[in-house]
């Protein structure tokens, strides 16, 4: 079944290749693509490489928040041919109808996914249908662990929550520098998982308690971003920050550059740690909007991402895990034994999805986080 669908694949890949003929629509001919990706998600060469093989132009911009994509996806005329939303977000794009069904006979390596990871995918994206996993990660705490130090002392609660989410000890950590990402829906579960709520909770009541403890501890925070903390917590412009996985273990590889080029000066000792009471997991789906363009040359994409030595690069060099088990072999034994990216069974136990926000509640996120940050 695998083998005649890979041949099917292949021929329908060499039709587009050879699309040339002049009643061809200019749209399946044209040697361009779109991708819509998050910030610091790819390695240095992933596209130049594509570009050099496939002769096909990318035009690659990048966002920092699921919200930012899904007002555009929502929109229509995204002007984009590939997008990556989280799973959760995508499950709700997919009731509204924005993508393209995938036909998974034009992609050859499909086969390298993990078929348990497929599984449970599948809960939020019937049968896979519209979209194939990229990477994965948590949301979780990356510090500065010198600094941390100095602000709260040798036992500074660097396992837990307790960090960022004890108004005294923020209070004391603002001096340094605290940011926090910029999307309520990754911050409100988190919160309310460590007082003691159920994290995906709809109650407006339950809601309350997380937007009260933010708002307590909102004086302290330094600002709420979701792609600047790396290079400021590399720098040591930031002490401690909320953010994702792959992005702080980037701050720490990007400290230790630094370091490396400037031996004089005093380096910067970043760490990633999944708090004990649990923090958010998260995939990132690569998906086709239905406005899509170059439909032919997303699948040749995607195709191309899926091969093991590609998405090893991808993993190598963002220190996010995937989904793609034919790359596992290919990926860096240190990455692999990170459990800030590859998490050990104990921490997994406390990970959590987080749940498709029906629109009043996305509405009700919304409207606090306005309010947080702005003070109105
Ligand atoms: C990469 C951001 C990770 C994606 N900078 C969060 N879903």
């Amino acid at each position: 079944m695998l083998l005649a669908m890979m041949a099917a694949g292949c021929g329908r890949e060499d039709a587009a290749d050879t699309a040339t003929a002049p009643d061809a629509a200019p749209a399946e001919t044209a040697k361009v693509l779109n991708v819509y990706n998050w910030s610091d998600y790819i390695a240095e060469d992933t596209i130049a490489n594509f570009e050099k093989e496939t002769g096909i132009k990318v035009t690659y911009d990048v966002f920092d928040s699921n919200e930012v994509l899904e007002a555009k996806l929502m929109a229509g005329n995204t002007g984009y041919d590939l997008v990556v939303p989280s799973l959760t977000f995508l499950s709700r794009q997919i009731q509204a109808g924005v993508f393209l069904p995938l036909d998974k006979s034009r992609l050859q390596n499909y086969g390298n996914l993990d078929p348990a990871f497929m599984a449970l995918l599948a809960q939020n994206d019937t049968d896979n249908t519209h979209s194939i996993p990229y990477l994965w990660g948590t949301t979780g705490i990356g510090y500065n662990v010198e600094k941390v130090k100095e602000a709260l002392g040798e036992d500074a609660p660097t396992d837990s929550w307790a960090l960022v989410l004890e108004p005294e000890n923020l209070a004391k950590l603002k001096g340094c520098g605290v940011a926090f990402l910029d999307t309520p829906s990754e911050i409100i579960p988190p919160v309310l998982r460590y007082l003691g709520e159920e994290p995906n909770s709809f109650d407006e009541a339950v809601i309350q308690k997380a937007v009260d403890r933010l708002t307590e501890l909102r004086p302290s925070i330094t600002y709420f971003h979701s792609s600047q903390y790396i290079n400021d917590l590399a720098n040591g412009d930031i002490c401690v920050a909320v953010g994702w996985s792959g992005d702080i273990i980037q701050a720490q590889a990007r400290a230790a550059e630094a370091a490396e080029a400037n031996p004089d000066k005093p380096g910067v000792e970043i760490s990633y740690v999944i708090p004990k009471e649990g923090a958010p997991m998260w995939f990132d789906m690569l998906a086709i909007p239905k406005d899509a363009q170059n439909i032919d040359n997303a699948y040749v994409f995607l195709d191309y991402l899926m091969r093991p030595e590609v998405m090893a690069g991808i993993q190598n060099y963002v220190a996010y895990a995937s989904a793609n088990q034919a790359a596992l072999p290919m990926v860096d034994q240190a990455i692999l034994d990170d459990p800030g990216i590859y998490p050990t069974e104990e921490a997994k136990k406390g990970l959590f999805t987080l749940a498709v926000l029906p629109p009043e509640v996305d509405r009700l996120f919304t409207r606090h986080w306005t309010t947080l940050k702005t003070g109105q």
